[in-house]
């Protein structure tokens, strides 16, 4: 039976990651009607503290990619190719041998605390920004080799190659060691007004120059499953893609926005705030307001923020179910819902929020010392973090605008967050514009069409774009009850602006 062209993605979150098949289903005509997506594997990602350390599982990522490949053909399908997408920053170091260095660390290690102040008063800050357009976020791999450096870790003498997460599965599956633009753009090492790796930074850091490959564009084929990989799992040969493999831009690639300018928020762990640009944006004010530049599908630069996102509220219930006490994620929702408003609210930017022992004590003990209601109940502290994030959105949304000189109309939202369908309400409330909610799977789905594109299933990824809005449901959210979110948003930037003692993030 002839198939109808499909390719594989996989997307790896913080907490979980998934293969997906994605399919293209043609009309009459015999053009591409729909994109058909389905998911064949779902499995847990879990951080692991090893002594001093937090690191990935990586060994076992890499089993669940060879389980999701097998997975898909099982399930009958047979991909043309496949693509990995990721968070940001994070690298695993190969010797002269070609072999892994070490346990890859997670980006929430507490080893590069303190280091933003350190480099910045080192480097200075301008100029650190000036040349890497990238928010100051502490883990970004500028601070976390240097943290290496400064422990004096072997590792780094013996590093021969350094390749970022879904450049090392890339390598695990095909032998072939690439550096893809979109992730080399978030290391802070990467200057994208020269469009090359700054090695004066490296070298004025102390940190080995020769380790870093020169970055290829999304869309570039880097090889095949190797012979050994097509033998044990007993697949056939496809092609390995390097897609915009920094799960942000994938998602962003997939926003099924309808006007040239538009703002989007990709909501998961993290929540990134951002507007695709054809330029990064390298000025001083972009600086103050800490965004950042990264690099994305097709050629462009997104002008984004992060924010802390709903990790704060996963962290929360982590710390409920240590204690014995288990919420699904639904019941927080209702139990957030049932809550009196703008009780208490917080910046979820402080980087006390980054990774606590116990993340509702940091929240309590945030609201203490701005004098507010301490949340006790359950519902009290998800409906903070909730009306929290939502203002906090809507200070991004506007120094975005100030930034690029746009007024949006709105915001899309995609990605797994907006299934938290009051959080999509409070966004469109404190905004008091719509907010477009879908896809959910967004980063898969940006993974897919530059594979698509790449095999030359789709024109480009305007198509793309146009195939997902006829393939996946858009949500609207119209705002409401204007007068109470705009005293509360005058309040949140009172609240912000107070000095706490717990460790403080810029703008
Ligand atoms: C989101 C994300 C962000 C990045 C953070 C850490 O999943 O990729 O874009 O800043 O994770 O890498």
């Amino acid at each position: 039976m002839k198939q109808t062209p499909c390719v594989l993605a996989f997307d790896l979150g913080a907490s979980s990651g998934r293969a997906l098949i994605g399919e293209i289903v043609m009309d009459e005509s015999g053009g591409p009607s729909q994109l058909r997506i389905t998911e064949v594997h779902r499995f847990p990602n879990n951080a692991i503290q090893i002594g001093n350390h937090l690191h990935w599982d990586t060994p076992l990522l890499l089993q669940e990619i060879k389980n999701g490949i097998l997975k898909a053909f099982q399930a009958g399908f047979e991909p043309e190719s496949c693509a990995i997408d990721t968070w940001g920053v994070d690298f695993g170091l190969l010797d002269r041998n070609g072999e892994l260095l070490g346990i890859p660390y997670h980006y929430r290690d507490h080893q590069t605390e303190g280091l933003v102040e350190e480099v910045s008063a080192f480097i200075g800050a301008e100029r650190l920004f000036r040349e890497s357009g990238l928010q100051f976020m502490p883990f970004n791999t500028l601070y976390q080799l240097y943290a290496m450096k400064k422990a004096g870790s072997p590792k780094l003498d013996l590093a021969e190659t350094l390749l970022l997460t879904p450049d090392l599965f890339n390598y695990f599956l095909t032998g072939r060691k690439a550096c893809e633009f979109s992730m080399a753009t978030t290391t802070q090492l990467y200057d994208p007004g020269v469009g090359e790796w700054n090695t004066s930074l490296m070298e004025e850091l102390g940190l080995p120059t020769s380790m870093f490959l020169e970055p290829v564009q999304p869309g570039t084929v880097i090889g095949e499953l190797t012979d050994a990989l097509c033998s044990e799992l007993g697949v056939a040969k496809m092609k390995v893609i390097a897609v915009a493999s920094h799960d942000t831009e994938s998602a962003a690639a997939a926003v099924p926005a309808s006007t040239s300018s538009y703002a989007y928020l990709v909501s998961g762990t993290w929540s990134l705030l951002g507007t695709a640009m054809t330029s990064p944006i390298l000025d001083p004010a972009a600086m103050e307001y800490q965004f950042s530049n990264e690099g994305g599908a097709d050629g462009t630069y997104h002008l984004l923020k992060n924010i802390m996102g709903l990790w704060i509220v996963q962290e929360c219930k982590r710390k409920w179910e240590q204690q014995g006490t288990r919420h699904s994620f639904g019941d927080l929702v209702d139990l957030a819902e049932a809550a009196a408003p703008f009780h208490c609210l917080i910046d979820p930017d402080n980087l006390g929020f980054m990774n606590p022992d116990d993340m509702p004590e940091a929240i309590r003990s945030y609201c203490r010392e701005t004098g507010q209601h301490v949340p006790l109940t359950v519902g009290e502290i998800i409906r903070c973090i909730l009306e929290s994030l939502a203002l906090r959105y809507r200070q991004v949304l506007e120094q975005a605008e100030e930034l690029t000189g746009s007024l949006f109309e709105g915001l899309h939202m995609v990605g797994g967050g907006i299934q938290n369908e009051l959080l999509c309400r409070f966004t469109a409330n404190a905004l008091g514009r719509p907010v477009w909610t879908g896809p959910v799977e967004a980063s898969a789905i940006g993974n897919m069409l530059v594979q698509l594109e790449t095999c030359g299933h789709i024109g480009d990824l305007q198509d793309g774009i146009e195939l997902v809005k006829s393939s996946f449901p858009i949500n609207t959210y119209a705002p409401e009850s204007q007068q109470e979110w705009s005293e509360a948003y005058a309040r949140y930037m009172q609240i912000v602006k107070t000095p706490v003692q717990s460790k403080v993030n810029a703008n």
